[in-house]
């Protein structure tokens, strides 16, 4: 209690001072009696310390510096001093700390469950298989032992910088968007009807009845524009009762949803979404470069590639299917990518417009959800899109119907088909009933735009505490 939180990230600034601070042990190595080496954690820095015996320091208190568990905390008094050669274990490479003072404040028990250390490297590639060596000969640790243990898990330096970064895409999906005039708004998370989809909901005891857990912000973020919000956006979580066990889905995850008012056309509402992530993208190189570069280096993915032009890549979908047709795919006019065909346009589309990041326009109607107005040009297709980056889909979006006679039609033309006068829709239908403008909007996985641009193989590690269906806990 008490200690001075001086920052490790300045120690330059206090080149043969003395300082105090809080660290955390991420190891300690002795060497003979009267020496020790600790290498000491704050945040993202680590520093080299060393403890030798001295008139102001007993040889007792480095045998008790030799011992110290790793990942206890300490507060920590010493000397800063610049170093010949650059200490290659430590992030802080110039300088080391001598210390004069040391105070364990709070001990970890021993053994560990997981060492940080570990945690530290990357997943092996074969998750099955988990004894995959890195160079050194030390086992890979796989995904369910760290997320067994996921608060030691997340002290991993790697871990940090993919929730720093996750804060950051929001934080700069809000500035934008704010800049733009939209509203932050919360809808409910408890729904009295199943909405959207009907079959992916969570159902949960309400009092004497039952709820449903929302799968999506839809309907609500389309009744704020009935009620002449214009412009809307949430930053919320989504619940799926899929049973997907893959890498790209979640049972819980959050949503970045945006709905608004156009003047002629939807493309004016894809223009926002895509300026929207080429800011993001943008401020993700300027502002969070050095989380980035320590996550990407740790799996060796690539730089996310965006056009030199500014423009996002805008493909229509039958241009889509003809690419990977003459690619060698077998599909029909209006069948829905599978996930390895949507990898696979992301290659061709890398090919050919130097872009990560893209955008399928007017997919067919059939594939869309009931809510989907249909293209005036063709019935068969829709005025809505998906955005992909490194080939994964991680937006989807469309114009709506804000007609309520014809979203009743459209609802009970789907397959399969949705009762425009059930308990869950009325409300919302009947919203379009007193003047609603023409709208758009799109929602965004949060998890899967942190997963991509970094380039990680699993979506649970962008989850700090990931729901699937196979795990509700820790
Ligand atoms: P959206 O819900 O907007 O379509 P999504 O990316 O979650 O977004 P899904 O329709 O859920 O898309 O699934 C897309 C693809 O993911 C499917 O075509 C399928 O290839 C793959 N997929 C989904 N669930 C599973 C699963 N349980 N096992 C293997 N692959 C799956
Ligand atoms: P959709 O169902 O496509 O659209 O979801 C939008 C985006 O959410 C992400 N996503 C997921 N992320 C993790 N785990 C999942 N199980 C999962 N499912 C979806 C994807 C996807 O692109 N109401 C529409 C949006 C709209 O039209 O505004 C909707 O929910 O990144």
């Amino acid at each position: 209690t008490g200690t001075p939180r001086e920052d490790l990230s300045k120690v330059d600034q206090v080149e043969d001072k003395e300082i105090t601070f809080r660290c955390w042990v991420e190891n300690a190595r002795p060497q003979g009696a009267k020496l020790a080496f600790l290498n000491l954690r704050q945040g993202l820095n680590t520093v080299q310390a060393v403890v030798a015996a001295s008139e102001k320091l007993s040889k007792q208190m480095v045998k008790f510096a030799q011992n110290i568990s790793t990942e206890s905390t300490l507060a920590v008094t010493g000397l800063v001093k610049r170093v010949k050669e650059p200490i290659k274990s430590a992030t802080i490479k110039d300088f080391e700390i001598h210390i004069t003072k040391l105070f364990v404040e709070v001990k970890a028990e021993v053994p560990l469950p997981l060492q940080v250390e570990d945690a530290e490297r990357p997943l092996p590639s074969d998750e099955a298989g988990q004894d995959e060596k890195e160079s050194d000969g030390r086992p890979l640790v796989g995904l369910n032992t760290r997320l067994n243990n996921r608060t030691i898990d997340l002290r991993a330096k790697i871990n940090h910088a993919i929730f720093v970064i996750k804060s950051g895409v929001c934080s700069l999906f809000q500035e934008f968007l704010s800049q733009q005039g939209f509203t932050l708004i919360h809808t409910p998370k408890i729904q009295g009807a199943a909405g959207e989809g009907g079959a992916n909901v969570f159902e949960l005891k309400y009092f004497d009845r039952s709820a449903y857990l929302a799968q999506s912000p839809q309907f609500y973020k389309q009744m704020l524009i009935a009620s002449r919000f214009q412009k809307v956006m949430e930053i919320g979580p989504v619940f799926r009762a899929e049973n997907s066990n893959t890498a790209r889905h979640l049972t819980e995850f959050t949503g970045l949803d945006l709905e608004m008012e156009f003047q002629e056309n939807y493309h004016e509402v894809m223009g926002v979404l895509e300026d929207l992530m080429l800011f993001i993208f943008k401020e993700l190189n300027n502002r969070y470069k050095k989380e980035t570069d320590l996550v990407r280096s740790a799996y060796h993915v690539d730089e996310f590639k965006l056009p030199e032009s500014g423009k996002v890549p805008r493909i229509p979908f039958q241009e889509g299917i003809k690419m990977l047709r003459e690619a060698g795919e077998e599909l029909g006019d209006f069948d829905d990518l599978s996930t390895p065909q949507e990898k696979h346009l992301g290659r061709l589309v890398l090919e050919k417009y130097n872009s990560d990041f893209y955008t399928l326009d007017q997919f067919p109607l059939a594939i869309r959800p009931a809510y989907t107005m249909p293209s005036p040009a063709n019935p068969q297709l829709s005025n809505s899109y998906d955005m992909f980056m490194r080939g994964q889909e991680i937006c989807s979006g469309a114009q709506r119907i804000h007609n309520a006679d014809l979203l009743a039609e459209q609802m009970r033309k789907h397959d399969p088909p949705i009762d425009p006068n059930g308990a869950g829709t009325k409300d919302y239908v009947d919203s379009f009933r007193y003047g609603c403008p023409p709208h758009a909007g799109g929602g965004f996985g949060l998890e899967r735009i942190v997963q991509f641009w970094l380039g990680l193989p699993n979506i649970r590690m962008t989850s700090l505490f990931p729901r699937d269906p196979q795990r509700v806990a820790p």
